[in-house]
């Protein structure tokens, strides 16, 4: 029985998971397939083929998807995020490092047997960056992909090192051997700001007052924001954060100059989102009680990036701003989802 050509989502149940199913589902190009420990709500199951509920780290499960489909498109979002990571960093290492791993090795396997080289996108992030202090941090402004790259959490450390890993599988893996046995897997990695969605929540992540604040306000709930007023890192919104992942992931191979891409839209302080969030939902409790801790998280990533070569060489192109994030995507979204 020949194996069936699919598109493999891990960490599918999550926030870019969400949009990912939706837009992969209605271009209908190929079957999806997708893992994660949870469940798919129900209305994303019904447009997956298949979704394997379990562990990346479970080899017998990567190996029975290896034997029934021939996977050519990976997009493997599933991970730990920042302020999560730090909490159980040992539990983060072996998620984030050793699942991509297998993933990595899930995608050699797949080339190697089906002839074609398997594209994998990899989620990474602004926490690859750490910057020393505030004072390094203004002055850096829109930061290079190869600036500032010495990262300060776990999740951050993670994520550096699997883009590492990626364009070793890409280039090197196993350059000793007297074959040629890379480049059977396409590996390409966007570093993701702040991601805004309207229809899902974060959890565990240190950038997560943007969305948390507007989401609580949305619901009338109050809400103590855990960074400074003053505290500045880029965001996007969601549909942007997919659309970038299903660009770079179709982006003719030759195009490609880099392995790894900054994404920015916009980078307002938390301030300014607030007053955003309070235009919108007049009477929202807003207010600021910085934890030291997360701070000094934030503290280090960057205030703005330089995403150039993202949109030289794939078109990368936003198509929100902060305002029409706002007032197109997310208040009319958010106010739908909670009258409901
Ligand atoms: C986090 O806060 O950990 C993530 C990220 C910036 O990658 N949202």
């Amino acid at each position: 029985m020949l194996r069936k050509p699919v598109v493999l989502i891990t960490g599918a149940s999550g926030e870019i998971g969400h949009g990912l199913i939706t837009s992969l589902a209605a271009a209908g190009d190929r079957p999806i397939i997708t893992l994660d420990l949870k469940l798919l709500e129900p209305d994303l199951g019904s447009l997956v083929h298949q979704h394997y509920s379990g562990s990346i780290l479970d080899q017998d499960l990567l190996d029975s998807i290896v034997s029934e489909y021939e996977v050519d498109l990976i997009f493997h979002l599933a991970a730990l995020l920042s302020t999560r990571s730090e909490f159980t960093p040992m539990t983060a290492h072996r998620v984030n490092v050793e699942g991509t791993m297998r993933l990595l090795e899930f995608a050699q396997k797949q080339g190697e047997s089906h002839g074609r080289p398997v594209v994998f996108l990899y989620p990474s992030s602004i926490a690859a960056y750490g910057l020393p202090d505030l004072e390094t941090k203004a002055a850096a402004g829109r930061v290079g992909e190869n600036e500032w790259t010495k990262p300060t959490t776990m999740y951050g450390c993670n994520k550096l090192y699997c883009e590492h890993m990626g364009r070793y599988y890409a280039k090197r893996y196993k350059q000793l051997a007297p074959e040629t046995l890379s480049g059977k897997v396409d590996f390409r990695a966007l570093r993701f700001p702040g991601l805004i969605s309207a229809v899902t929540v974060p959890s565990g992540g240190t950038s997560d007052y943007a969305p948390e604040m507007l989401h609580a306000a949305a619901q009338g709930t109050s809400y103590a924001c855990f960074v400074r007023p003053d505290t500045r890192i880029p965001f996007m919104a969601m549909p942007d954060g997919v659309e970038a992942a299903l660009r770079l992931a179709a982006a003719p191979r030759s195009a490609l100059q880099h392995t790894v891409y900054n994404v920015g839209a916009f980078n307002p302080s938390a301030e300014e989102f607030r007053a955003l969030v309070t235009e919108a939902f007049p009477g929202a409790d807003v207010s600021f009680r910085p934890d030291v801790k997360r701070q000094g998280i934030v503290d280090t990533w960057p205030a703005d990036v330089d995403d150039s070569a993202a949109r030289a060489d794939w078109g990368y192109a936003p198509q929100y701003d902060l305002t029409r994030a706002f007032w197109e995507y997310l208040v009319p979204t958010i106010r739908r989802r909670y009258q409901q």
